[in-house]
């Protein structure tokens, strides 16, 4: 789904490049709700193992893993700003990027993850597709362990 509705956007994008006249309809917006809703649930979906329709704090660092092997686009094991500067903002690379050495490890994203799942976890212990919508935190949450 995520990348049908990159493809959907990128063709819409292309569309409003080439014709000059566009309706507001066909102009590419953000994802809406529904669709950041699908993108929630589904990262839950595929690392609730325990099958309580939460992820708990050990899930989330699978999903992260998960996220950061498909964020590293070059292929080098670590993550440097550029493969995930549309997720994180540069104060929290920084923070984060330890040891500055090619950029975030394993290691350096997964304290990442862990300390933005403490923050968006309401009951302390686990979150659910609205915690990963619904606050700051939990969208903070969202954008290192979706892919
Ligand atoms: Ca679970
Ligand atoms: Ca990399």
């Amino acid at each position: 789904m995520i990348r049908k509705l990159s493809i959907a956007l990128s063709a819409c994008c292309a569309v409003a490049a080439t014709v000059a006249t566009v309706s507001p309809a066909a102009v590419a917006s953000e994802p809406t709700f529904d669709d950041r809703r699908e993108i929630a649930c589904s990262i839950i979906a595929k690392h609730d193992r325990d099958r309580d329709g939460r992820l708990n704090i050990f899930e989330a660092k699978r999903a992260g893993k998960k996220a950061f092997k498909t964020l590293d686009t070059n292929g080098n094991w670590t993550l440097q700003y550029p493969e995930v500067g549309s997720r994180i903002s540069p104060a929290a690379f920084d923070r984060y990027d330890r040891i500055k050495i090619r950029g975030m490890d394993r290691i350096e994203w997964t304290r990442l993850v862990k300390a933005r799942f403490r923050a968006a976890s309401q009951d302390r212990r686990t979150v659910t597709c609205d915690d990963l919508l619904m606050s700051r935190e939990g969208r903070d949450l969202l954008a290192v362990i979706w892919y």
